[in-house]
């Protein structure tokens, strides 16, 4: 019996770990545990950035992005740009299992969901309108407002979580609202494999959080999982990645964004790595307990 893992991104992290734990304890799937993980997170309303609650795009949408990847089988499904349904991690799943496709997105996404007894509903609370309203980016003046195009500022937290199961499999999960105040129709890196997740039994798993025109940039995930291939450990892995992350900006002249990475090799031991602004911190569970960690800042000119 192999040790069983999962680590999250962000405080919420906890409430995905301490969800998988006893999962993995009864000797469930690295993809059972993960998944319970990231849904208990979109049902929670106090989490703005993912699922239920979440705050809107430029036009006050709630618009998800999700996916799922088994590193045993390699078998992956996504979901992006999908209004009035919770549980779209579960959705990608149902992407994976019944589908030959890997990326379902808006209106398509939302008919398979209803066909597969996803009910729709309301994603919107109250409070999340409330703080829409408050930290809208304004162009001044007054009178109707336009959507303005919105500057990639980290006002996001998706939860990426990492699973290994007592057979020794890896698992990945990602669920997030996007960047609030993101144009309509724009998809970051969570729903797309190799960028805000990849995983491999034979490799290891990675997944990011941030900005996610960056993670894509450099093809965050999959960059991570091809270096611990390389033979790279977890924790190098994720530091070669935020490397790669200062590197492209300083050669575009730009500050480099918030991005952070976790990673898992596939013996279980855990990397993460973040840009100095992220202040990013992640949950980790082992049969030990649970552990709230911050995030390792590699510096521009590290
Ligand atoms: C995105 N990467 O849509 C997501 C947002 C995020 O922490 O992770 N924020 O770009």
């Amino acid at each position: 019996m192999a040790d069983w893992i999962a680590i999250a991104t962000w405080e919420w992290g906890q409430t995905a770990v301490r969800t998988a734990a006893p999962l993995l304890q009864q000797g469930k799937t690295a993809l059972d545990a993960a998944l319970a993980g990231a849904q208990a997170v979109e049902d929670d309303p106090k989490v703005h950035s993912v699922g239920y609650g979440a705050i809107g795009n430029s036009i006050g949408t709630v618009s998800l992005d999700a996916c799922v990847m088994d590193g045993k089988t390699m078998g992956c499904g996504a979901v992006a740009g999908v209004e009035n349904i919770r549980h779209v991690a579960a959705l990608a799943r149902k992407v994976m299992e019944k589908t030959p496709h890997n990326l379902l997105v808006g209106l398509g996404a939302q008919q398979f969901a209803l066909q597969n007894g996803f009910p729709l509903q309301t994603l919107i609370t109250p409070e999340c309108v409330a703080l829409w309203e408050k930290k809208q980016p304004r162009e001044g003046g007054s009178g109707p407002q336009k959507a303005p195009m919105p500057e990639l500022a980290h006002n996001h937290d998706t939860v990426s979580v990492l699973a290994r199961d007592s057979q020794g499999n890896l698992a990945g999960v990602c669920t997030t609202s996007g960047l609030s105040y993101k144009l309509p129709g724009r998809v970051g890196d969570s729903p797309l494999i190799g960028h805000g997740l990849y995983v491999d039994n034979t490799a290891g798993a990675a997944g990011g959080t941030g900005i996610g025109e960056e993670i894509i940039r450099i093809n965050g995930s999959f960059s991570i999982v091809e270096s611990m291939r390389a033979g790279k450990s977890a924790q190098e892995a994720c530091e070669i990645a935020i490397r790669r992350v200062h590197a492209l900006a300083a050669r575009r002249g730009v500050h480099p964004s918030e991005v952070s990475f976790i990673a898992l090799d596939k013996n279980g031991q855990v990397g993460n790595a973040c840009t100095p602004d992220a202040k990013f911190v992640y949950a980790v569970t082992r049969p030990s307990g649970v552990e709230l960690l911050k995030g390792k800042v590699i510096q521009h000119n590290e």
